[in-house]
Parts: C-alpha cells; sequence; structure tokens
C-alpha cells in the first residue's frame, strides 16, 4: 500500500488529539456522497434533528448505518481507513466502532457545542480515532474546531444533551466541566471533500452552525485500537446499545464491531 500519512502526521495526532490528512480519500468521495444521498432521504430509527428558533433549516445527525448503506460498508473495508487508523493510534488491531452522520441545512444556525466524544460513549481507552470527513468544500468558520492537547485531560467533560444542556448521566464527581477554550490553541482548517480530520475521541471538538446558503453534509467514521474495551456508563450512552451484554473490561465484541485490522 502507498505510504499515505508521515511521522509528523503520527507525532501531531498524538501531541495534539487532532491531525489535518489532506486529499487522502479523495477517490472515495463520489461513492460516499452517493450514500449520503440515499441517507439524507432515509434517515434511521436513531436519527436526531435539532432546530433553532427563527431558522428555516434542520441539522440532522444519525449514527450506526453501515449495515444497510453499502456505500459506507464499501469504505468501510476497502479504503485504506483501517491502515490509517493503526498508524495514528499506534495499534496492531482496529475495530470499527460506529459511524456517525451530520446534515445541515442551509441557514439550519444549529452549531455542534464544544464537546468531548468519549464520555458518551459505552468504550474506555486511548487508542481511538475520528475521521471527520466533509463531503463538500467547508470554510475554516465552518469545519471542525478542536483544543489541541484536549485529549490529554485527566477527568473526563460531562457529557449533556445538545437539545437543552442537561447532563447525559446522574451528576458525577468523575465529570469536570469544560475547559476555557481561550486556554488551548484552537486547531481549525479550510477542508476540501476528500481531506481527513483526524482525532481522538477525547478530544474537545465542536463546529459553527451552518450559517451558508448551501446543506453541509459530513460523515464521521470511529474506530477503536489495542486498548479499548467495553465501559458500562451510568445511563445510555450516545450511540446507545441497549443487548450488547457486554462486561466491564471486555474487548467489543467483534460481530457487532468488526475487526478490520490485526497485524
Ligand atoms: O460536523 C459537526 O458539526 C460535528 C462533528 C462532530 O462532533 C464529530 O464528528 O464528532
Amino acid at each position: 500500500m502507498a505510504i499515505l500519512i508521515n511521522q509528523s502526521d503520527i507525532q501531531s495526532f498524538k501531541k495534539d488529539g487532532v491531525v489535518l490528512l489532506r486529499g487522502i480519500f479523495s477517490e472515495w468521495i463520489d461513492i460516499l456522497i452517493q450514500g449520503a444521498e440515499f441517507h439524507i432521504q432515509n434517515p434511521s430509527e436513531r436519527a436526531l434533528i435539532h432546530h433553532k428558533k427563527n431558522f428555516q433549516g434542520q441539522f440532522l445527525e444519525d449514527f450506526c448505518n453501515w449495515k444497510r448503506i453499502p456505500e459506507y460498508s464499501d469504505f468501510i473495508f476497502n479504503s485504506p481507513l483501517a491502515s490509517i487508523a493503526s498508524s495514528l493510534t499506534e495499534s496492531k488491531s482496529v475495530q470499527f466502532f460506529h459511524d456517525h452522520f451530520f446534515y445541515k441545512d442551509a441557514n439550519s444556525g444549529v452549531p455542534t457545542p464544544w464537546h468531548q466524544d468519549m464520555p458518551y460513549y459505552c468504550v474506555s481507552g486511548h487508542q481511538t480515532v475520528s475521521f471527520w470527513m466533509p463531503l463538500e468544500s467547508r470554510d475554516k468558520n465552518v469545519s471542525l474546531r478542536s483544543l489541541a492537547g484536549s485529549h490529554l485531560l485527566k477527568k473526563e467533560i460531562r457529557p449533556t444533551s445538545w437539545s437543552n444542556n442537561e447532563s447525559f448521566y446522574e451528576d458525577s464527581e468523575a465529570f469536570m466541566d469544560l475547559p476555557d477554550s481561550d486556554d488551548y490553541e484552537i486547531k481549525e482548517w479550510r477542508t476540501q471533500p476528500g481531506d481527513v480530520i483526524a482525532f481522538n475521541f477525547k478530544t474537545i471538538h465542536g463546529a459553527n452552525a451552518n450559517l451558508n446558503d448551501k446543506i453541509s453534509r459530513t460523515l464521521s467514521f470511529r474506530l477503536i485500537g489495542d486498548d479499548v474495551v467495553f465501559r458500562d456508563r451510568p445511563g445510555r450512552t450516545s450511540p446507545s446499545f441497549p443487548d450488547i451484554n457486554q462486561k466491564n473490561g471486555e474487548r467489543l465484541r467483534e460481530d457487532w464491531f468488526p475487526t478490520l485490522l490485526n497485524s
């Protein structure tokens, strides 16, 4: 396989918890757009719709659709996704965790608040990576933004519901409040289809509302490496896997979370 990333990408990912990889999936964009177009017309039962008063457009997010959208599974199993995840997380094994779709109508007015993904998930570990892939060009002000180094915080950030900002679980000492974003270097880039922003599940990130006259479609593919195990959370996770039937510390079941690479 051609070398797609270099040592400097791996070091940036390790240090900042986020790295931009330019043009790395260009040849997969047409197929992913095909999948996303079907997806917009056929959201799943898991889909959430956010709407802001005085704005016409909606923000739709949806999770775990790879089994029913062949274009997504083609990408997951046949692209260099797993191999790049293995290099970035320095893992021998890579499992697929889930896909997350973000569709923002033109002028939808709903931002993605600063948050950390990990506390919403039924896993713990450090060798994690999400691949954030815009399906059209994004100016810097509507692209993903991340707080460099926030993946190394000792405590997890309290997860909240994006619709009402209430704590996701019974409030607990286990979590801390969001730090001041001014205390961090913000990593944000203008992006093109084919570019990827790769970030750790613990990296604090967010995105501005889409106030442009065109739609915005983004796919995030989430992968886990060697040290990631099941973690029982004190409530419903997002996405939720109510019938997962696993115990703390177990590797995620492979029939639901396929191993993509084991070298
Ligand atoms: O694109 C967005 O609005 C947010 C993306 C995000 O939060 C994620 O991929 O985890």
